[in-house]
This record gives structure tokens, sequence and C-alpha cells, in this order.
């Protein structure tokens, strides 16, 4: 098979945009850049971060713990969020001008009450899979071209993710927006290019 690539849009939601209930700032501005590059990219997936409302990411369903705190989870620390992206709200629809018509595969994730899953392709225990890996192998895929909110978070952790899977990874960053919590977006441009991930 010849080498393929696959772009990642990762989380082009509308609580991540502007208004929503976990806004990233100048979110809206990936939509335009990730639309042509779905244009001529032959294989496109998405991303869509998909809670339940009793999800243990939310500040709301810890006693007395603010948005922003971290707090110890069985598989590792974790940030507590504002709610966000409950399954079957607009809030956790696509963007409505995200063209979603041009991506063959939508893959879901951070459905599990107890598990947060920043990335694509593991949630964060680091080794329950998403199905993503198995998908863009089995089409052949071998270089991942991620875009789309956050950068310092699910563009991170899905990066990460996929190097270490074994494909060569570029991070389009002019496509994407940061949440940069206490210094994350420096962090996670560090870790990546470290990781020999290429950050454009
Ligand atoms: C994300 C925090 C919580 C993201 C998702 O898409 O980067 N961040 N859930
Ligand atoms: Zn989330």
């Amino acid at each position: 098979m010849t080498a393929t690539s696959a772009l990642l849009v990762i989380d082009v939601q509308n609580d991540f945009c502007e208004g929503g209930a976990l806004a990233v700032a100048g979110g809206s501005e990936v939509i335009a850049p990730i639309n042509k590059m779905m244009e001529s990219s032959e294989i496109s997936v998405l991303s869509q971060d998909w809670h339940p409302e009793d999800h243990q990411s939310f500040a709301t369903n810890h006693q007395s713990r603010n948005p922003y705190e971290l707090v110890d989870m069985p598989y590792g620390q974790q940030v507590l969020w504002p709610a966000h992206c409950i399954i079957g709200t607009s809030g956790a629809d696509f963007h409505p001008d995200l063209k979603t018509g041009l991506a063959q595969m939508v893959v879901r994730k951070g459905f599990r009450r107890e598990i947060d899953s920043y990335s694509a392709f593991f949630e964060n225990d680091k080794t329950t899979p998403t199905g993503l890996d198995g998908y863009l192998k089995s089409r052949g895929v071998t270089t991942v071209i991620l875009a789309g909110l956050a950068l310092d978070f699910c563009v991170y952790y899905s990066a990460i993710d996929a190097q270490a899977l074994g494909y060569k990874v570029v991070v389009e960053t002019d496509a994407c927006r940061a949440i940069d919590l206490d210094g994350s977006l420096d962090a996670a441009l560090s870790a990546m290019r470290n990781a020999g991930i290429h950050v454009k």
C-alpha cells in the first residue's frame, strides 16, 4: 500500500467555540483553514468530545470543587472542567460552519462516566482504545495531520499517541487554538517537538 495521510480534526464543537461552555479563545477561527484542508485531503476524520451529564471530568460532579482544579483519579491527575459537550446537547454538536460532510468518519470519545479522553486514540488511562488506530491502519494511513481544539489538550494528546502508534505526525498550529492553563500551551509545544512531531 502506498503511503497515505489522513487529516484528523479535533473537537470543532460549539462548546469549544465563542459562546460555548468551555470556549477556547478564537476557536471558530480554525474552521476556514480546516474546511480547506478537508477539501484536499483524501481521508478526513472528525473527533467529537461526547460526555454524559454525570461525567467525572466536570467540576459540578464533585463536591466543593471548582473548574480548573486538579483531582486524583484512579488513572492519574485530572483537570476538572466546566460541564461541556454533553451528549445530545447543541454544545456537543459540530460548529455549523464546519463542513462535516467532507469527513468519512467520526470518532466519539469521553463517553464513559468515570474516565476522560483527551486523545482521539486512547482514553486518559492511556490503554482504553477508541478504535481510531484500527480505522486508520486499515485504510493504509501512515501520516496523521492534526488540527482543531484545543491545541494544548485534545490535539496534543492525540498527537503524542499518534506518534507512539508509529504514524508520522504533523500539527497544523495555524488551524488550532489553545486553552493555555498555567503554561499548558508552552508545555505541550515543547513536549510535541521533543517527541519528534512536526509542529508547524
Ligand atoms: C478538551 C478539555 C476537556 C479538548 C476536551 O477538546 O481539548 N479539553 N475536554
Ligand atoms: Zn471534554
